[in-house]
């Protein structure tokens, strides 16, 4: 693949930079803030030894590729473009604050895997688990900064407070309707793609116009993403996800399956509003998921936001990069994990 000596590099750093600190930004008042404790130190990088999917990065990675041929005069050697220093250290900002959210969603959910190992909160605790999370979000804020980019500190920044607040519409359900499903859904997944993407577009100096073709890419995408995560939870085995398969229903969650079933099954709504939380209402849901078309449907509203979002790439002219990320839309609705 084009960026897959980006994304070794790109770990490489991110681990650097979890345990040594970001060198050369400026004199802090307790020293280098390199990582002592050994503890810490192996939580921190503990996901990043692995390689999960990456998906995020890539996308970046192939963008700032395919953007800074769109913007060059000359597009003549297209093999000799890379992504700009910065824009592989928003790669890097954005896997960090992705797996930090992560650290946090396993406490959350209780999910004693992740990535194929256990999770970090079943492997140490609860306690260090959300300490891993507030570092990783720490070193990645610091990294943010050494940008030196206002607009991209200000997106950056706002999307962890779109986390939370998509964490918590999820937690403190108001309504089961499409549309708070769609907000939760791009809240909790969609924000850190579209913005992030539109950082990439703002750092590789792009028009107006290009950068809000980027943001609709990502947030499109970042949407399908989360229906086929909340598909996935369904059809899927934990085995093949390297994480728990079906606890949304146990963790009281509606998502599209069950509002699409729904639709077909008025009695589901009494369950969606206990969340799911009498005995059999969880293997009553499942049942009722299967028996209707909530399956398929769910397959092609995520179908429906891959189409929209090939729709902004092929907004940009030809390159190979962009293709590759056209593929890679494909793929996102044909994963198995
Ligand atoms: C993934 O959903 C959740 C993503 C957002 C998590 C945000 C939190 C707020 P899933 P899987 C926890 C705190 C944010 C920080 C620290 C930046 O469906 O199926 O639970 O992979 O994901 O478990
Ligand atoms: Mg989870
Ligand atoms: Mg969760
Ligand atoms: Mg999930």
């Amino acid at each position: 693949k084009l960026v897959d000596q980006d994304l070794n590099q790109m770990t490489k750093n991110i681990i650097d930079t979890v345990t040594n600190g970001i060198s050369g930004s400026g004199e802090h008042a307790g020293g280098p803030s390199k990582l002592t404790h050994p503890v810490l130190k192996s939580i921190a990088a503990y996901y990043f030894d692995l390689k999960g999917k990456r998906i995020r990065p890539t996308i970046l990675l192939l963008l700032a590729r395919a953007l800074s041929i769109a913007n060059s005069a000359n597009p003549a050697n297209q093999s000799a473009i890379q992504p700009s220093s910065v824009q592989m250290r928003l790669a890097e900002i954005v896997e960090m604050i992705h797996t930090a959210s992560l650290v946090h969603d396993d406490v959350i959910d209780d999910a004693d895997t992740r990535r194929d190992v256990p999770s970090i909160n079943h492997t140490y605790s609860n306690k260090l688990a959300i300490l891993c999370g507030d570092f990783l979000l720490s070193r990645a804020s610091v990294l943010l900064s050494t940008l030196k980019n206002h607009e991209v500190t200000e997106l950056m920044s706002t999307v962890i407070s779109d986390l939370v607040e998509g964490e918590f519409m999820q937690i403190k359900a108001s309504g089961s309707s499409f549309d708070i499903y769609i907000r939760k859904t791009y809240l909790k997944t969609a924000s850190l793609i579209a913005n992030s993407c539109r950082s990439t577009a703002i750092l590789s100096g792009s028009d107006r116009q290009v950068i809000d073709i980027a943001t609709d890419f990502g947030k499109n995408l970042g949407l399908a993403f989360q229906i086929v995560d909340d598909l996935l939870d369904f059809t899927s085995s934990t085995e093949s996800l390297g994480k728990p398969a079906s606890v949304d229903l146990s963790l009281g969650l509606a998502t599209a399956p069950v509002l699409f079933a729904a639709q077909e099954f008025p009695e589901l709504e009494t369950l969606i509003e206990r969340k799911f939380s009498m005995p059999g209402d969880v293997d009553e849901a499942r049942r009722l998921v299967f028996q209707s078309n909530g399956i398929e449907k769910t397959r092609s509203l995520a179908i429906d936001y891959c189409n929209k979002a090939i729709q902004s790439l092929m907004l940009l002219p030809p390159s190979e990069p962009r293709d590759l990320l056209i593929t890679l839309t494909h793929t996102v609705v044909t994963r198995k994990r």
